[in-house]
């Protein structure tokens, strides 16, 4: 058994498309425990730190324009082998592939605009969530 974290964040356009609630019930019905949540508006700052694996690609700068372009929910939850689960309950990152059912097969059309992200390791989780949240707003 590996109970593990993971850092999940609604996207802009979730949030915008009023999907937080939807989400977060999803993740509570399969079973995982939330462990910290947070509406914020994201910084370019912040924005290029998490996303700093893609700085060399070319939609680089409309990834970070997205990102920052209204308020995200940022999310941790626990649970077994919660990063893997968690990713394929938001479904293939292109929502042409995305299976219906999945997060982002059910809510999105399109690559740049696919409603949630969520941490692909435990290596990129800790970092995350380090990135996102201070200890003392974690419980
Ligand atoms: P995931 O979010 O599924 O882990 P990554 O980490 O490969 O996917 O990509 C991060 C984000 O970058 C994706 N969620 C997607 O919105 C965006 N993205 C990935 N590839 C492209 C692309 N070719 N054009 C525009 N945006 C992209």
């Amino acid at each position: 058994m590996a109970i593990q974290t993971t850092f999940l964040m609604v996207k802009p356009d979730g949030v915008k498309r009023q999907l937080v609630g939807e989400i977060v019930d999803r993740f509570e019905r399969k079973g995982f425990e939330l462990k910290g949540a947070k509406l914020i508006q994201i910084t370019e700052e912040l924005a290029k730190k998490h996303y700093a694996e893609h700085a060399e690609r070319p939609f680089f700068g409309e990834l970070v324009e997205f990102i920052t372009s209204g308020p995200v929910f940022a999310m941790v939850w626990e649970g077994e082998n919660v990063i893997s689960v968690a990713r394929l309950m938001m479904g293939a990152t292109n929502p042409a592939e995305s299976a219906p059912g999945t997060i982002r097969g059910d809510f999105s059309t399109t690559l740049s605009h696919n409603v949630i992200h969520g941490s692909d390791s435990l290596a990129s989780a800790e970092r995350e969530i380090g990135l996102f949240f201070n200890e003392n707003e974690l419980v």
